[in-house]
């Protein structure tokens, strides 16, 4: 059976989770304790780079969200999650990297800064990209359904994981209303149901993104330093 080895806040993680619920195929979810579990040797093995997800297939592991939805659309063809139409299919694939080059990296400091009084010239570039990235998403929506057209695609299970954020970050969505009604709409998917965080998992990931990042860095450092110590010792 396929496992999936994730925590349930990851940004990267969650859309996994969702392309395997929308493929509607039978999977094991494996929670990874992110304080540090993830530098353990067990979890290493199958991560060198400590990161979740990991989508293990039977004897094969895949690492790197994108690339496990690239896998999952290419062993699991039904129902399609990627368009083969040129436009669309370029269309689907501009949202999901502009959402995740452009997009999260402004979420995440938006949530970093967010109780700042004083509000920082980091909080503010995070704020105009947010700005930027949502009228570039806006537009490229226009006026269909989904990203590529009719059909829900890679486009919807990454961007659609975080856009509905936005108000909660002082972004409303009413200044883009086809995103604001895309947004709702993949929201009543039984697949975005599943996987809502509670207001009690959505508070805690905003703490504990403000610090444990800082933490991965240095366990990170302290763990290739050590590597590369044990292979000089080796030659
Ligand atoms: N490029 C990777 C990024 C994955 C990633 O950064 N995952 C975070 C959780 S959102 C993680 O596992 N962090 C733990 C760590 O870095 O030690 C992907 O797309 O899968």
């Amino acid at each position: 059976m396929l496992k999936l080895y994730y925590a349930r806040p990851s940004a990267y993680a969650r859309p996994v989770w969702l392309a395997l619920l929308e493929k509607q195929l039978t999977f094991e979810l494996i929670p990874v304790d992110l304080s540090g579990k993830q530098f353990e040797p067990e979890f290493i093995s199958l991560n060198p780079f400590s990161h979740v997800p990991v989508l293990v297939d039977g004897d094969f592991r895949v690492i790197e969200s994108l690339a496990i939805l690239d896998y999952l659309e290419a062993k699991y063809p039904t129902p399609s999650l990627l368009p083969t139409d040129a436009i669309a299919l370029a269309k689907a694939r501009m949202a999901q990297m502009v959402a995740l080059n452009e997009l999260l990296p402004a979420v995440i400091k938006l949530i970093v800064n967010e109780e700042q009084t004083e509000k920082s010239a980091d909080f503010e570039f995070a704020r105009l990209r947010a700005i930027n990235t949502l009228g570039f998403l806006e537009d490229l929506l226009g006026d269909s359904r989904y990203f590529a057209g009719d059909q829900l695609t890679m486009a919807e299970i990454v961007a659609g994981t975080f856009v509905y954020r936005m108000p909660s970050l002082g972004i409303p969505l009413t200044d883009y209303p086809k995103l604001q009604v895309w947004s709702e709409r993949l929201l009543l998917r039984p697949a975005w149901q599943q996987i809502e965080l509670s207001s009690e998992e959505w508070n805690s990931f905003k703490r504990h993104i403000k610090v444990i990042p800082k933490i991965w860095e240095r366990r990170r450092r302290q763990r290739i330093s050590s590597l590369s110590e044990q292979r000089l010792q080796a030659i």
